[in-house]
């Protein structure tokens, strides 16, 4: 009597795979598909080459200065960097926020200081008598009191800059 209701439960186990089957191919082959089309999209978007890829670009080319624009929003990242070239510090003048850092870097070929004003005493804003600096060399400052600072390359005194904390 066991053997006879078992028999027809494995027949139904035999006839309900078979849809199983047929849902989890379908299933899976869009699976399979969707990350292939995702892979391909995801190369083809990661390649910065893409002017033909733009079917707006009629509307783009009718505006190059925006192009050109651009590069100077990157310009405001350096705003804090002052340079030291054998013409003097540059910019002579920055202008930053309180808490802000300066930093300095010396590109004059020859060793220079940061020191404060005046020389050769160095006591107007003692934080800013950061010492030597060899070519190539960086130094950094930060303040966070509002004020104008003002400093020179203590080797060369004529080489002036200021930095207006805001
Ligand atoms: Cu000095």
């Amino acid at each position: 009597m066991d053997e006879t209701t078992s028999s027809p439960t494995t027949n139904g186990y035999g006839k309900r795979p078979l849809w199983h089957w047929i849902l989890l191919y379908i299933v899976i082959g869009a699976l399979i598909y969707g990350l292939v089309y995702y892979f391909v999209f995801a190369n083809k978007g990661g390649y910065p080459v893409g002017p033909t890829v733009s079917p707006t670009s009629s509307t783009t080319t009718v505006s190059p200065t925006a192009m050109e624009a651009s590069p100077s929003s990157s310009v405001t990242q350096q705003r804090n960097a002052v340079t030291l070239t054998q013409n003097g510090f540059s910019p002579s003048v920055v202008t930053i926020k309180v808490g802000q850092t300066v930093t300095w870097t010396n590109k004059s070929g020859a060793t220079a200081t940061v020191n404060s004003d005046p020389h050769p005493t160095h006591t107007a804003y003692p934080p800013l008598n950061l010492g030597s600096f060899t070519d190539g060399g960086t130094l950094s400052l930060t303040f966070p009191k509002a004020g104008t600072y003002g400093y020179h390359n203590h080797f060369n005194p004529g080489e002036k800059g200021t930095v207006i904390v805001q």
